[in-house]
């Protein structure tokens, strides 16, 4: 009889508190909640892929210099042209699945890729303008579609690259001049409102959870324009992150391209970077970044607060070149080793591991030229400071700024732990290692260390 009395009586309290204050999942997402996904994943998967695809870096029998995306502005191609190429695209060999098995493969914790690049063309079906892969294209289907759904089925988090500011197929977007004359006499709010906006609305609508938004090349973004698209995101998807290149400030900061810091960098950030010389496929650049130096800047870019987000360029067949996908597959195996160094971890505690600035030399802009160390990286987690060893000390490690109260030191393997000897002797520690390195690329000693 209590019992029953008893219901009743929590059902009113229940109904009171939502009266009182808006329900959990209504509630404003606070900055830590949004960005908790993003801090755990650390490494993601950017893929480039659109009409310039085809060309491959040359046009009319001429290789073109520079990113194999900005062809029809390096070869000025006018849009009458340039728009010929949808009639050619048909990648048939696309596979979704595959695309999203690479970035499992590789241990990338999430995938953005090109909507739509600075020509314009969209990748995805779009109702707001005809000049899209499934209306212009005899391929005829939604392959952004197809990778959202791939990649929910293994758990790896979408988002969309979105160039908001420069559209070359439209009169009055940004950059090109070629066709239509200088920016500054275009009506770019017209491009706004009438494209890129509506475009945004498609994609936080139609393609399930959009982890994060990837503006890019702010130009003419002044005034309110940055803070429509914040509100657009904010209203559809608002655990929507937003990079640092819209305009307005974002959720994160973006990093130039390819520019990793020379220290740790307080705050979210996220290095974009391309495993050859270009973001979208060019047939000459096949200078592939080894997969130790992928690793290595992988480490390099956690051990100092941010997130690394690594680039591939697939063929206008829908093929991302093997070499990149081999490499890729070469660094999920260290990951699958030593994942646990790095997903969720924070940035070293030390700093001189990481090199110094020469007091003597001077670059162009009169910045000490900074000499980086490269021969081991720290990160951490609460009661672990993990050492990544990349060139092996002969004997054993030592650190000169130890913190107190070491106790246990061991090596991971993927088979089990391999324990070390560690002797601590007021701020200097050292660790007797074994002869061989237990994994070619970098092994990784685990100092436990008491919690806070
Ligand atoms: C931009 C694009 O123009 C390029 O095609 C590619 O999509 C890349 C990811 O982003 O290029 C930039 C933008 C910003 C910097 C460098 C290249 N930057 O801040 O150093």
């Amino acid at each position: 009889m209590k019992r029953l009395l008893a219901a009743p009586a929590v059902l009113i309290a229940s109904a009171l508190v939502s009266l009182a204050a808006p329900p959990a999942e209504t509630a404003p997402l606070s900055h830590d909640q949004k960005l908790k996904w993003f801090r755990e994943a650390k490494f993601g998967l950017f893929i480039h892929w659109g009409l310039y695809s085809i060309p491959e870096g040359e046009w009319k029998g001429k290789p073109i210099a520079g990113l194999g995306e900005w062809i029809m502005n390096r070869a000025k191609i006018p849009v009458t042209e340039y728009e010929k190429l949808a009639a050619q695209f048909n990648p048939v060999k696309f596979n979704a699945d595959e695309w999203a098995q690479l970035a499992q493969d590789a241990g990338m914790k999430y995938l953005v890729i090109t909507s739509k690049h600075h020509d314009g063309f969209a990748m995805y079906h779009s109702a707001v303008s005809k000049y899209n892969i499934y209306d212009a294209t005899p391929f005829h289907r939604d392959p952004l579609k197809e990778l959202a759904a791939a990649c929910a089925r293994r758990h790896i988090k979408f988002g969309f690259y979105y160039s908001q500011a420069q559209d070359w197929h439209e009169p009055n977007g940004a950059g090109n001049t070629w066709d239509f004359g200088p920016d500054d006499k275009k009506d770019f709010d017209q491009y706004l409102r009438g494209k890129a906006e509506p475009q945004v609305k498609e994609l936080l609508t139609g393609y399930g959870p959009i982890c994060l938004i990837w503006f890019d090349t702010p130009r003419m973004m002044s005034g309110e324009r940055g803070q429509r698209f914040i509100d657009i995101v904010h209203s559809l998807q608002p655990a929507t992150l937003i990079d640092g290149r819209l305009g307005t400030e974002g959720d994160y900061r973006s990093m130039g391209d390819n520019r990793i810091p020379d220290s740790v960098v307080k705050g979210d950030w996220e290095v974009p970077a391309t495993v050859n010389h270009t973001w979208g496929f060019k047939k000459d650049d096949t200078d592939w970044k080894t997969p130790e130096d992928i690793t290595f800047k992988l480490v390099d870019i956690v051990s100092k607060g941010g997130n690394y987000l690594l680039n591939v360029g697939p063929t206008s067949q829908g093929i991302i070149p093997q070499p990149s996908q081999d490499n890729l597959r070469e660094v999920g195996r260290w990951l699958k080793i030593n994942g646990e160094a790095i997903y969720g971890a924070g940035p070293t505690p030390f700093g001189d591991e990481l090199g110094a600035p020469d007091p003597t030399a001077k670059d162009k802009q009169g910045n000490p030229v900074f000499h980086a160390k490269t021969d081991w990286r720290c990160t951490t987690k609460p009661g672990k400071l993990y050492i990544h060893l990349f060139k092996w000390p002969e004997g054993s490690f030592e650190l000169t700024k130890a913190p107190a109260g070491v106790k246990k030191a061991y090596l991971l393997t993927g088979k089990g732990h391999v324990s070390a000897k560690v002797r601590q002797q007021g701020d200097s520690l050292k660790v007797t290692l074994p002869a061989t390195a237990p994994e070619k690329i970098a092994s990784v000693l685990v100092l436990e260390t008491p919690v806070k």
